[in-house]
């Protein structure tokens, strides 16, 4: 090897070890970062995913409460919006078939009964994850009747590809507020 070449990839020793510590101060910025971003979320956001800060007990969904099977589908409430609670397992969506009317506004609450699922309504912006152990909550407006297909976009088990429900817009009309709250759609 000639001695040029020898020269050309000698740095001084001091330059290595500068830059190695500036190396090993960019790594501890980003570790203290990350350990600061964990402790803020346990902090004040309950370390949940976002949007889901209502937890429930996967072991009581079908037994009581709000998701048992009754209480599924769409309700309509006495201000005229809409309450869809869906309950999703391996490898299905109760009910597989949800009714919502046009132009009211749509609140979605979907738990999990056994492991992480999501779903997303497609050609619109629907879409959210489903934890065990917490409540989804997602709010929209339809503004477009027809049906709309709703896969189950987290992969969770090996029936996931026939994991999806259907959502169909209907016409306000088919959707009368029940002052009792007892019927669903
Ligand atoms: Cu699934």
């Amino acid at each position: 090897m000639s001695e040029d070449l020898l020269r050309t990839g000698d740095l001084p020793e001091e330059e290595i070890s500068r830059a190695e510590n500036r190396w090993v101060l960019v790594v501890c910025a980003i570790t203290v970062l990350i350990v600061v971003t964990f402790t803020v979320s346990i902090a004040f956001f309950r370390d949940a995913p976002p949007s889901s800060l209502e937890s429930i007990s996967s072991d009581e969904i079908h037994r009581s409460g709000e998701f048992v099977e009754s209480n599924l589908g769409t309700a309509m409430q006495l201000d005229g919006s809409a309450v869809v609670r869906l309950v999703l397992q391996q490898f299905s969506f109760s009910p597989s078939v949800i009714k919502v009317p046009v132009n009211t506004p749509v609140t979605i609450r979907a738990v999990s009964a056994d492991v992480v699922h999501g779903f997303l309504v497609i050609g619109t912006n629907v879409n959210a994850m489903v934890v065990p152990g917490y409540i989804t909550t997602v709010r929209v407006q339809f503004s477009h009747p027809g049906e709309y297909t709703v896969p189950c976009h987290e992969f969770c088990g090996i029936g996931h590809q026939d994991m999806w429900a259907k959502l169909i817009v209907g016409s306000k009309a088919d959707f009368p507020v029940d002052p009792t709250g007892k019927q669903r759609f």
